[in-house]
């Protein structure tokens, strides 16, 4: 029996996007697959973080006689490492390095894309085999071609983005971008060492029975945050049961799932923490992009993520995301 099972990969579905945009110049399609290159790469080392200890601890020289370096470094130097030597990102700022970083070359300085991201987002878990992820964003740049990017280029508000994206390191590997035109995922196969397409258009529920906090901080949080929380323990009047409390204290398979699913995912701020723990411009930002073209919803609970106006690079943000009834019903408490 010939089983005919056409899989488009993610370099396919790029260039397929491309064809449809004949203006195009295909710098973001090249990004996205450098994106998808450098992901590949951490994969193998998320892997088989386990076995360091076999190999070496970080810090020390591994079998091969390598620098192990610390996954986190490791994931920053790879996505770091590809858009430098691609040709279409400017910058780059990650969640591991103090300022932003200007590719001083002059492919890089006529590209017209910056890249943010935090290259391996919960990594506290890889110790207890807990799927862990990236986070991404990318702007087209506000300075001229053929200059260094500077601050302003990094600085923007989240509804500038043109693309945003995770990967999901877990019982398989997923990369999921989303343009203006649909947020798409895509499994690694690790047979042919390809993302290919297995989630087309995603979209999130309206409502799911899923909702994601961390309770340790429950005294901690607002009346209005507290009131909602209460209600997703009881009987709902939307839609019926109780919901399910889910939060493994990774955002990107938190967030992942109730994309999925339908659910709403929370990470308010607090009295030690007034502006929650999560940074706005490469963990918020893109998740409220992606949210809303998945037909969600994003707040820091006043002001929808994607207005606000960033002031610093690692600035954080209180976080409410996910389906959009459930988000409604939580703004009527807050
Ligand atoms: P807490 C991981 O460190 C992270 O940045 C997110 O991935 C996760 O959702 C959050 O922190 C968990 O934080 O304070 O609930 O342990």
């Amino acid at each position: 029996m010939i089983v005919n099972r056409k899989v488009t990969t993610l370099d396919e579905f790029t260039i397929q996007q491309l064809r449809n945009f004949p203006k195009a110049t295909g710098e973001l399609s090249g990004l996205l697959r450098d994106m998808g290159l450098a992901a590949k790469r951490v994969n193998v080392e998320v892997n088989k973080a386990g076995l360091v200890d076999i190999l070496g601890d970080y810090g020390s020289v591994n079998v091969q006689g390598e620098d192990v370096k610390k996954l986190d470094i490791f994931a920053n130097n790879q996505f770091m490492g590809v858009l430098q030597h691609g040709i279409s990102c400017a910058g780059i700022a990650s969640e591991e390095l103090d300022t932003f970083i200007a590719f001083d070359d002059e492919v890089s300085k006529n590209s017209k894309y910056i890249c943010m991201f935090d290259p391996l987002d919960g990594s506290g878990n890889i110790d207890v085999n807990v799927s862990i992820g990236t986070i991404f964003s990318v702007y087209r740049r506000v300075t001229p071609l053929g200059t260094l990017p500077t601050e302003v280029d990094f600085l923007q508000p989240g509804r500038n983005q043109v693309a945003a994206g995770y990967m999901v390191y877990g019982s398989s590997t997923m990369l999921v971008y989303a343009t203006r035109r649909g947020v798409n995922g895509f499994t690694l196969d690790p047979s042919i060492g390809e993302f290919c397409m297995s989630h087309p258009d995603m979209k999130c529920p309206d409502f799911g029975r899923i909702y994601s906090v961390n309770h340790g901080n429950f005294f901690q949080y607002t009346e209005g945050v507290r009131k909602y929380i209460n209600t997703c323990q009881q009987k709902s009047k939307t839609n019926g049961g109780p919901y399910t409390q889910r939060y493994i204290g990774s955002m990107v398979a938190d967030v992942h799932r109730n994309l999925i699913k339908g659910g709403i995912f929370m990470y308010p701020g607090t009295i030690d923490k007034p502006k929650g723990k999560l940074r706005l411009l490469y963990e918020c930002n893109p998740f409220a992009f992606i949210a809303e073209v998945a037909g969600g919803k994003a707040t820091d609970g006043e002001q929808r993520i994607l207005d606000i106006v960033p002031t610093e690079l690692h600035q954080r943000s209180p976080l409410f995301i996910g389906s959009k009834g459930m988000m409604e019903e939580l703004e009527s408490f807050i």
